[in-house]
């Protein structure tokens, strides 16, 4: 047992914390949370998470959220792992939190519109909520794309908590069909992100959480809503 405690569920941007947590070298342990049976919404859970959402990291005691929060208190806790760059000035290190709020507030709404279209419109509306969704999200792809295109990482030749946060974003939307080939910098960069041991042992957690929900039935598969080019 550690007192570092993540709870996730496979897929899901629980992944980003899994693969700070892992790049800073934390021993913790993954506690898989059931959303087909509700779990996330339940009082047991609510009292970690009021939100009813992943991921929650209960560290010392202490739970927390939202994933640039999770990243911002890594950041601070443990500066020696240089999780993301040191700011020089009060600016760039609020440039630096708005690049983690890009992907929070911005990319991973959209994420859910391409993803799971059906939880905003009804099935009959979702081809549609998930056409908006692609055709929001082809702009912002394009803005990582441009930055992507002469660096291996969005901070140039450092890898940072934002890396982790943008490969969650492309996977999400490579598996729900988002033409993402139109970006081949992005691309190379997911690609990047999967040779990383952090990303394969967060990976590899997930698939412990899914053999977990294999074996109780509760493994989500959200339904086809169609291509989308
Ligand atoms: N802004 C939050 C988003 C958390 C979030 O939306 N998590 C999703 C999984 S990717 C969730 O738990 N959804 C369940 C629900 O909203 O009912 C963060 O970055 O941590």
């Amino acid at each position: 047992m550690t007192d570092t405690i993540l709870y996730s569920a496979p897929g899901t941007c629980g992944r980003v914390t899994a693969i700070v947590l892992e790049e800073a070298g934390l021993s913790f342990e993954t506690r898989v949370i059931r959303f087909l049976k509700g779990e996330h919404k339940s009082p047991a859970f609510k009292e970690k998470n009021p939100k009813g959402k992943v991921p929650a990291l209960e560290i010392d005691g202490t739970v927390l959220t939202e994933n640039v929060a999770i990243i911002c208190y890594l950041v601070a806790r443990y500066p020696e792992k240089a999780l993301l760059p040191k700011a020089s000035t009060l600016a760039k290190d609020a440039e630096i939190t708005a690049d983690l709020c890009f992907c929070s507030a911005t990319l991973h709404p959209l994420v859910t519109r391409i993803r799971m279209p059906q939880f905003f419109a009804g099935p009959e509306n979702a081809s549609a909520v998930k056409k908006m969704g692609c055709d929001a999200m082809r702009e912002y792809f394009q803005l990582v794309e441009n930055r992507l295109a002469d660096r291996p990482w969005w901070y140039g030749e450092a890898w940072s908590a934002m890396d982790a946060y943008l490969y969650w974003v492309f996977w999400r939307v490579e598996g729900a069909e988002f033409a993402v080939n139109d970006y081949p910098s992005f691309r190379d960069h997911a690609r990047r992100m999967e040779e990383r041991p952090s990303v394969q042992r967060a990976m590899e957690r997930e698939d412990q959480m899914t053999a977990q929900l294999e074996a109780e039935g509760l493994v989500f598969t959200p339904p086809r809503a169609g291509k989308q080019d």
